[in-house]
């Protein structure tokens, strides 16, 4: 078995100790860390996904994989942000209200980061006035909300709506994504951009910021 099949199994089996030393490992061994993280980590997320729709699995075996993902996640850290020496600009971000999912978040804020953005990373379960009190604290440029569950999704139009009802709408960029947010959802809320994926929202909030 190679080694990145091996991180994929262990992250399966949420043992987080041997998915870091793992990772450790790979990147000693000069593997690329966008094959560590898309081969290995993210693909055994995705199997535990698959089983956890399927009742195969259960929350508390997805919360060990979870774990077991965010320790992966911090050895890759300095290898995926190369971060530039120009400022690009300050994000705001976190997870919306109800919601408890941070991986995909976590991800999105290690290529804001990357991309040389200040972060403000307000976590899980945040409330919609509280984007925009810290975004007006902070001089944010761009807020960017995640979103796993399709019951919190609307917690996304509340901050849109926040924003409208500060007369601040057209302060800040407004960006979406996770899993369950599409484009059209986006525009449907009044948000500037829907981005599918990390790097993607990396890209284009700071071509947005910059052209603002
Ligand atoms: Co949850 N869960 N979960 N869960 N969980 C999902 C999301 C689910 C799809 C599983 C399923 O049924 N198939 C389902 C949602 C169904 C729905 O609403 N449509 C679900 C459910 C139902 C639940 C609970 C309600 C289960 C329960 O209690 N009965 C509960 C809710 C808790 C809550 O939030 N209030 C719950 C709990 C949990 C855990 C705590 C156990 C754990 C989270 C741990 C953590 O995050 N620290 C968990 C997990 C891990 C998952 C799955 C298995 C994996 C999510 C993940 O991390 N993916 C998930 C199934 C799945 O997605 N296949 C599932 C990897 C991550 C890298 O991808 O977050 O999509 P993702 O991020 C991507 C893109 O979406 C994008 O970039 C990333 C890739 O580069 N992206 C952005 C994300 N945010 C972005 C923001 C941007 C731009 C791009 O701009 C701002």
């Amino acid at each position: 078995m190679s080694i990145i099949q091996e991180i994929s199994e262990y992250l399966q089996k949420g043992r987080a100790k041997n998915v870091k030393q793992l990772v450790q490992q790979a990147l000693d061994e000069q593997l690329d860390p966008k094959e560590i993280l898309n081969d290995g980590l993210l693909q055994g997320m995705m199997i535990v996904g698959t089983k956890f729709k399927n009742n195969e699995v259960f929350v508390p075996e997805v919360l060990v994989a979870a774990r077991a993902m965010n320790a992966g996640l911090a050895v890759l850290e300095p290898k995926l942000v190369e971060v530039g020496n120009e400022p690009v600009g300050k994000a705001v971000i976190g997870t919306v209200q109800g919601d408890l999912h941070d991986i995909g978040k976590n991800l999105v804020v290690m290529m804001l980061k990357g991309a040389g953005f200040e972060i403000y990373d307000l976590g899980v379960d945040v409330a919609p006035s509280a984007f925009v009190d810290k975004a007006e604290e902070v001089g944010a440029d761009i807020i960017c909300m995640s979103a796993l569950l399709t019951t919190t999704m609307p917690k996304m139009q509340d901050c849109v709506e926040t924003l409208k009802e500060r007369n601040l709408r057209d302060k800040y960029i407004v960006m979406v994504g996770g899993a369950p947010v599409n484009d059209s959802f986006a525009k449907q809320i009044g948000a500037d951009y829907y981005t599918p994926d990390a790097a993607t929202a990396a890209e284009v909030a700071k071509k947005a910021v910059t052209e603002k």
